[in-house]
């Protein structure tokens, strides 16, 4: 999908092996590691990245915000990391929460300059928000903040789905809202 003059895709594949200049993590609130992608991406990017982490979020970061941080071992100079909310059946403001992961990241990009940005499904795995739900959210939050942004470094958004289920489900949502934008 084309906006303006950024491309959005979807993609079957981990974060980590996406050739953009940051890459999302979906972490906590206290932002000193974890399961998931979050193991993933600190195995990956070595002990630095704590350290670097315990600077600059002494007391974390509230669910919804997002953090800038190097790559340090990756290939991705940089790193987003944004926690996103623990699903409670959507009463506790889950999808407010999780459309300002997705505007955070994509807000401290822009600033930033960046060039692309690689997203995996924040809040889906282990936070257990539902993938039908999160995918349209997803992706018409990013759409949004592009249609905002015009004068926007970003080219490309790649949502890489690390799983086959929502690889499937974000393939449909971006396959709508494209139809809806035509
Ligand atoms: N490599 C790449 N992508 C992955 C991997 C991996 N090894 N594992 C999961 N994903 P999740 P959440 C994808 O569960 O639901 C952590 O402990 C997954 O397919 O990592 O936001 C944090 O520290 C999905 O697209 O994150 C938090 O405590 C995406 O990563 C909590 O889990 C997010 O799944 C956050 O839960």
């Amino acid at each position: 999908m084309q906006v303006n003059q950024t491309t959005l895709t979807v993609v079957r594949g981990s974060v980590l092996d996406q050739e953009t200049d940051a890459i999302v993590n979906a972490a906590n609130t206290k932002m000193r590691g974890g399961g998931g992608v979050d193991g993933a991406i600190h195995r990956a990017a070595g002990p630095e990245l704590l350290e670097e982490l315990k600077r600059v979020a002494p007391n974390g970061a509230p669910t919804g915000t997002a953090v800038l941080t190097g790559g340090h071992r990756l290939k991705q100079p940089y790193i987003i990391h944004t926690p996103g909310p623990v699903w409670h059946g959507g009463t506790r403001g889950e999808p407010e929460l999780l459309a300002s992961c997705y505007r955070s990241c994509m807000e401290v990009a822009h600033k930033k300059g960046l060039e692309s940005i690689a997203f995996c499904s924040i809040s889906t795995g282990v936070y257990g928000y539902p993938i039908e739900r999160a995918a349209p959210l997803a992706l018409s939050t990013v759409r949004d903040f592009l249609q905002a942004h015009p004068d926007t470094s970003l080219r490309r958004v790649v949502f890489a789905m690390f799983g086959a289920e929502e690889y499937r489900v974000f393939t449909e949502a971006l396959g709508t809202l494209e139809k809806e934008g035509a």
